[in-house]
């Protein structure tokens, strides 16, 4: 089994002694960070349908996250490039109802790469917290949405509606997770939809120029 394989089982067995060292062990054979990251996403896919199919439950998808976690925590400086640009602050959350944070952790971490100033609401954010969060930052340019269940999808079309109706401006709101698609987000009013944290980078400085 080559090392990329051995992280990929590892976060799908939710080995979180092990992860830290085996994916510095893939970087020290070469392996590029965006390889060894899509390893571990496509472990959690796997993680996700046996959920699925009924083979495991919420402890295993925890520690398969909680392994993930700290797989992420030694690609970060290999993945986050930094950049003298600022764009301004971005307020990103995961919508009410919604405790997944891997993917919006990913996005932060590739949005503060492209050189937003991230303010990161956690999980199960309420539409009020966005706005307060808005009001209460400055120089806010972006706010940015995760919702990774699709019960929590209408918590983030209420999140959307409630910052368009809020009588706040200069800022675009970005959304993204797994079951949201271009068309909910055209749906709900969103200015943008990423299908992932590279692609909400670079839609992110699109909106944020402009504004
Ligand atoms: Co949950 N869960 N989970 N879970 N979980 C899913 C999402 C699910 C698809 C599993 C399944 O059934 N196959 C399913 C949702 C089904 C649906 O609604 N369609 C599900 C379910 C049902 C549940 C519970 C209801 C289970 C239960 O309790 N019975 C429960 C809900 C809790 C709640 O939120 N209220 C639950 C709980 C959990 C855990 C807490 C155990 C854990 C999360 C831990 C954590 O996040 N700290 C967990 C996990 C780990 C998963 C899976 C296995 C993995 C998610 C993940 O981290 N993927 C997931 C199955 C799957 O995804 N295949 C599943 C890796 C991550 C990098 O990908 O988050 O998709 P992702 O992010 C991507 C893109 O979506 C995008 O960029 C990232 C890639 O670059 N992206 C954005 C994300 N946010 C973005 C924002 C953007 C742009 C792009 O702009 C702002």
């Amino acid at each position: 089994m080559s090392k990329i394989e051995e992280v990929k089982s590892n976060v799908e067995a939710g080995k979180t002694k092990l992860i830290s060292g085996l994916v510095q062990e893939a970087l020290d054979e070469g392996y590029a960070a965006n390889d060894i990251l899509q390893a571990m996403i496509d472990g959690m896919g796997t993680v996700g349908d046996k959920f699925s199919a009924g083979t495991i439950f919420v402890p295993e998808m925890l520690i398969a996250a909680k392994a993930m976690s700290l797989g992420v925590d030694v690609l970060k400086p290999h993945l986050a490039k930094e950049t003298s640009i600022s764009l301004g602050t971005c307020i990103i959350g995961t919508v009410q109802g919604d405790l997944h944070d891997i993917g919006k952790n990913l996005v932060t971490m590739m949005l503060e790469s492209a050189g937003f100033t991230m303010v990161d609401l956690g999980v199960d954010v309420p539409a009020e917290k966005f706005i307060q969060a808005v009001k209460e930052n400055e120089n806010v340019k972006l706010v940015a949405c995760s919702g990774l269940l699709s019960t929590t999808m209408p918590a983030m079309q209420a999140t959307v509606e409630a910052l368009k109706e809020s009588g706040l401006s200069g800022f675009k709101v970005i959304v993204g997770g797994a079951p949201v698609t271009q068309e909910f987000a055209d749906k709900i009013g969103a200015d943008a939809y990423a299908p992932d944290a590279g692609s909400a980078a670079v839609k992110a400085r699109e909106l944020v120029n402009s504004l």
